[in-house]
């Protein structure tokens, strides 16, 4: 063994397999705790291996062969699009972005159970999600005493070493071993009643250790990989998401004026996608310096920040870089290492900490309401699109709560502004900040009237302004209360014409 192996414990160099034969070890029908958020640090091999053997199963017959499959968030197509393509999980959750996975759950073929990131380990704390039986967690190495370098994502993988029955190993040599000492894996969570205060009041607080705990007894199988994360490319800003960080950026700068944001700002969260990346990529042009972030995903535009110096210090629970970004990222680990912390998604996100640290909290819908109801998820009521992720964790709890779209989506055929969400992931009382390409809804403070009055002025697209005034106009006249006017009948029916225009 040398001293550079990525598996120092000879306890766990003697288990090591192939991925064939650690997915064998995995008795089928079990809920399966699996590491990777947002297409970072999610195993690669064994799920691929679990997928065939559960193909192999399908065609003689035994068509009950699935899994429970639990994770941090997204994984990539090696995973969640592995065993969605052989129908191999049973339920899902508390995330997935994956197509193939997400046609199975609009199917009704999938149970998929969309959550807040930040419940995840204490609802398995609490038995309420059932028996984890298997964890499969990619790490980049392990210590002599069985201790873990964690990945490039820690999501849940604390809970799932804790809670399993059975553990396999995915040792991805591909992940920078300078990775080691970016963590800070907190072990100090309790059940109530025997909660303490999380002693966490900075972003770049180390509340606890760089490494995993493992009991190596539990470990039944070791796998070599060397495979690079998902790794996607983003869009280069557009008009419309340039448009949008420029309306979020002339409000920041006014509520330093107004003191009511201090010159750095506070700690940002950023959702995922490209808006959020054009976002990032304004406040990196913009007027404001040494930032702080305390977010759960930290992707290309928060590289740059933390690059130019802009952020001063990155906390988050996963990585989601482009291959450029990966790569500067493994060139300049040392760099990196001092100013970006990977802790477990439950302190990433966790409520005390957001409320504590006053969090700018920006995060991407499908559309809003003109009360400022927020439906993150759902497509014309029914069809899930990836989950609600962490934006409650953060919406709910932040000191700014933004919430972004472009104020049309299907090639303008569809106004994400509308009367009535057609499901509610954020609710008005938890959604402060409304933006689009065409302004910004500054709704704290305002009674449901007035915000739906701002809303249509300010957000909603020209095309589909007269149409939600008009609605507003005769709400406000026939309702039966004129406290939150609305014409139920039109409200619930509006989403039909966008089915009129073929392109839902
Ligand atoms: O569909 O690709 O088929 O055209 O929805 O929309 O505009 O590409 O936007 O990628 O930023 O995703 C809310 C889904 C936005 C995402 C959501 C259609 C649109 C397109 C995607 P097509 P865009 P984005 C941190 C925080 C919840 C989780 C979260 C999300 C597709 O941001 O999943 O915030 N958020 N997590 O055409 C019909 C509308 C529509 C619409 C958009 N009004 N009606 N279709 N679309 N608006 C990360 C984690 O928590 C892990």
């Amino acid at each position: 063994m040398s001293p550079t192996d990525r598996i120092r414990s000879p306890e766990l160099l003697a288990k090591v397999m192939s991925a064939e034969e650690a997915a064998a070890l995995i008795p089928l029908g079990a809920n399966v705790g699996m590491s990777g958020f947002t297409g970072a640090g999610y195993p690669k091999a064994v799920p691929q291996a679990l997928a065939e053997r559960l193909a192999a199963c399908h065609a003689a017959g035994h068509t009950e062969a699935r899994i429970g499959l639990w994770t941090g968030a997204s994984t990539a197509p090696e995973l969640d699009g592995a065993l969605a393509k052989v129908n191999g999980i049973e339920k899902r959750l508390p995330y997935q972005s994956d197509p193939t996975l997400r046609k199975l759950i609009n199917n009704g073929q999938v149970r998929y159970i969309d959550m807040h990131l930040s419940h995840v380990a204490q609802m398995a704390w609490f038995g309420f999600l059932g028996h984890l039986d298997v964890a499969v967690v990619e790490v980049a190495g392990i210590l002599p005493d069985g201790r873990l370098i964690p990945s490039s994502s820690v999501g849940n993988n604390k809970t799932w070493l804790d809670q399993a029955d059975k553990i396999i190993l995915e040792v991805n040599e591909l992940q920078s071993a300078g990775l080691e000492g970016m963590h800070d894996i907190y072990y100090g969570t309790q059940l109530p009643p025997n909660r303490k205060p999380i002693p966490l009041t900075h972003p770049s607080d180390r509340i606890g250790e760089p490494y995993l705990r493992c009991d190596p007894a539990k470990v039944i199988a070791v796998v070599r990989t060397r495979q690079s994360d998902r790794n996607s490319v983003f869009a280069a800003p557009d008009a419309v998401s340039e448009q949008i960080a420029a309306h979020i950026i002339d409000f920041l700068s006014h509520e330093v004026k107004q003191g009511r944001l201090p010159a750095n700002l506070l700690p940002l969260q950023s959702g995922v996608g490209n808006i959020a990346n054009a976002v990032l990529a304004g406040l990196n042009k913009g007027p404001f310096e040494n930032m702080t972030a305390y977010t759960e995903v930290l992707q290309d535009g928060m590289l740059d920040m933390v690059r130019s110096g802009k952020l001063s210090f990155a906390s988050a629970t996963a990585l989601s870089l482009s291959p450029q970004a990966t790569e500067d990222f493994n060139q300049n680990i040392d760099f990196y290492r001092e100013r970006i912390v990977l802790r477990p998604q439950e302190i990433s996100n966790h409520p005390e900490l957001v409320r504590r640290l006053g969090i700018i909290a920006m995060n991407a819908m499908i559309e809003a309401d003109l009360y400022g109801n927020v439906n993150s998820t759902h497509i014309m009521g029914s069809s899930i699109m990836n989950g609600i992720g962490g934006s409650g964790d953060f919406a709910r709890n932040a000191y700014l709560s933004f919430f972004v779209t472009p104020s049309t989506a299907k090639d303008g055929a569809i106004s994400c502004i509308v009367p009535m969400v057609s499901h509610v992931d954020h609710t008005e009382h938890d959604v402060e900040i409304i933006v689009t390409e065409q302004g910004l809804a500054d709704l704290r403070g305002l009674a449901p009237t007035e915000r739906a009055k701002l809303i249509v002025e300010r957000c909603a697209h020209p095309s589909f302004r007269p149409q939600l005034q008009d609605y507003l106009d005769r709400a406000a006249k026939s309702s039966s209360g004129l406290h939150t006017p609305h014409l139920l009948n039109e409200a619930l029916s509006w989403h039909n014409r966008f089915l009129e225009t073929g392109k839902m």
